[in-house]
């Protein structure tokens, strides 16, 4: 028996159409000898389209976005759930590839687990904390990992008392400092100061994007990277560096130019690369995570390794940081597919076992 897959992407999200071509991704990569797709596209308005099983890739994104069925008027998200029949379907797996509606991640894997089927990648609880940096660092802080000196507030704070929030910065922290919403949606509302004047409109320019904004210090550093796949015992690829050719990683050229480019495996020290590894797994276990997760690392000119964040969703195209590191791991892509599926079910079947009531 094949197993059934369902592809969720799409999504009222800045990202949707990175969620449309690593969709696109997958299908093409997939073992169609061994699962049946069924594609579920989540329009920008957040209308949910179930589309025709796949039982063979797809060309093209066009493809992937369904036309609704205006007169039904089903055309929502009870048409993922409930079949022709009135029954709820039947996945054995999941795929989520994408962010939670609005941005709030842990949203879609709230749903997935509320309807009781299996997913691939992370749970609510990592999801969602990986999803705001001050949290993350928060629990980083916790799990001992070193990481860059950092001062954050709310929007009701900095109204209330701009001078003690940028003397804060001031004291804690040595310029140039990022300001960054705390929510890791996407790289938008980010910008570099090099002075209070600065800092006032990087942080007003953030508080656009949230109520919540974390200003770190900036550091001189190597960005090296490494990929994790595991549930409980996780392993660690190869690392890879990003050479960013523009000031700082934005959304442009995270997304759009070929303004970076990757060296994997990256040109570091044994010392250093055993550093990464043990801090990787640490962070992987703080947060709770499972199936996979990008890690983020700062290396100095001294060999200083410093974390600065996990992706619980990393970039998931053939061509993106996590599963390139894996291919260099030994791992291609349509493997990485199968063993991340695996990892799904076996984190599901588990907590079949689990019991709910007393005895
Ligand atoms: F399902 C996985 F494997 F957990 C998974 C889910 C989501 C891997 C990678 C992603 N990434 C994305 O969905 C995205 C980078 C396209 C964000 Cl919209």
């Amino acid at each position: 028996m094949k197993k059934k897959i369902g592809l969720l992407y799409g999504g009222k999200s800045a990202e949707h159409e990175v969620s449309l071509s690593t969709a696109l991704a997958v299908i093409k990569a997939i073992d169609f000898e061994k699962y049946e797709v069924h594609p579920i596209y989540i329009t920008l308005d957040g209308e949910w389209r179930k589309g025709p099983q796949l039982s063979q890739p797809l060309e093209s994104v066009e493809q992937l976005q369904h036309k609704g069925d205006s007169n039904s008027g089903a055309n929502n998200i009870a048409k993922f759930i409930i079949d022709e029949n009135g029954e709820q379907i039947k996945f054995d797996v999941v795929f989520p590839l994408l962010h939670g509606t609005n941005g709030e991640d842990g949203t879609v894997q709230g749903l997935l687990e509320v309807l009781n089927l299996p997913y691939v990648g992370n749970g609510v609880l990592a999801s969602s904390a990986g999803m705001d940096k001050v949290v993350m660092k928060q629990l980083f802080e916790i799990a001992g990992l070193n990481q860059v000196p950092y001062v954050y507030f709310l929007r009701n704070e900095w109204i209330k008392d701009q001078s003690t929030i940028l003397e804060k910065c001031e004291n804690t922290l040595s310029w140039p400092m990022f300001v960054k919403p705390a929510n890791l949606g996407s790289s938008v509302g980010i910008s570099k100061s090099s002075n209070k004047e600065e800092l006032i409109k990087a942080i007003q320019f953030a508080l656009k994007y949230d109520r919540k904004i974390i200003v770190e210090q900036g550091i001189k550093a190597r960005e090296i990277e490494m990929s994790i796949l595991g549930n409980y015992e996780p392993k660690v690829s190869v690392a890879g560096e990003i050479k960013p050719n523009t000031e700082f990683y934005d959304y442009e050229s995270k997304y759009k130019d070929n303004s970076t480019s990757l060296i994997i495996p990256a040109d570091i020290s044994e010392l250093v690369e055993s550093t990464m590894k043990d801090m990787a797994i640490r962070a992987f276990k703080i947060l709770d995570c499972s199936g996979l997760v990008r890690s983020d690392f700062f290396v100095t000119d001294e060999g200083e390794v410093l974390i600065n964040e996990i992706n619980t969703m990393p970039g998931f195209t053939p061509v993106s940081m996590y599963p390139l590191l894996w291919q260099k791991s030994g791992l291609s892509y349509p493997k990485l597919i199968d063993a991340l599926i695996e990892l799904g079910i076996e984190r599901y079947e588990e907590k079949q076992l689990l019991q709910y009531n007393k005895d």
